[in-house]
């Protein structure tokens, strides 16, 4: 395998289409010959990190954690897809200094907050809005956007942005 690994960090408010483009990703980069593998916060909260919950320890804890074992996998070689809210800037710059200069390729999926509570594909905007939900990304918590990210995908308006040419444009920068 003549492959050498990298992070793609994917974050985003809940509902931003993280996981759409981390899957339009991996499907271009496969048909490509490329090894990649998905770390996916929703998936991992089921596993590895099943003890952690959404106060702001739990989150920076969550996303050390997939920080590691997103390194472990760029150092074999894999280009490792990251989908998490990873609402907190120090986390996230954590996570870039565990890995070489360039290595690290964050990725802002910069969908206004309206958008994703109108699209609320898990109904999990309108439970946070009646309180059902405390502590919800973007409505009673924060989200702290990057300074200095590799690449920013900005959504202007209602048009959606399709995750094919999203893809291209995080592999034209690869
Ligand atoms: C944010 C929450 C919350 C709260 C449950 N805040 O859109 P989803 O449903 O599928 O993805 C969200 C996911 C967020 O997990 P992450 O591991 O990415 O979060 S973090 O990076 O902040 O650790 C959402 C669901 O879990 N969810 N409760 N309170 N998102």
């Amino acid at each position: 395998l003549q492959q050498k690994g990298c992070v793609i960090w994917l974050t985003g408010l809940s509902g931003s289409g993280k996981s759409t483009l981390a899957c339009a990703l991996s499907i271009s980069l496969h048909s490509k010959g490329k090894l990649t593998y998905i770390l996916d916060g929703d998936n991992i909260r089921h596993g590895l990190n099943r003890d952690l919950n959404f106060r702001a320890e739990d989150r920076s804890e969550n996303i050390r954690r997939i920080g590691e074992v997103a390194k472990l996998l760029a150092d074999a070689g894999v280009i490792c897809i990251t989908s998490l809210i990873s609402p907190y800037r120090k986390d996230r710059d954590a996570c870039r200094a565990l890995l070489p200069k360039g290595d690290f390729i964050e990725v802002f999926i910069d969908v206004p907050l309206d958008v994703c509570e109108a699209r609320d594909p898990k109904g999990l905007y309108k439970l946070a809005r009646a309180g059902k939900i405390k502590g919800f990304t973007g409505i009673d918590d924060p989200y702290e956007p990057p300074y200095n990210c590799e690449i920013v995908l900005q959504q202007k308006g209602n048009e959606c942005m399709s995750p094919s040419v999203t893809a291209g444009i995080v592999i034209s920068y690869l």
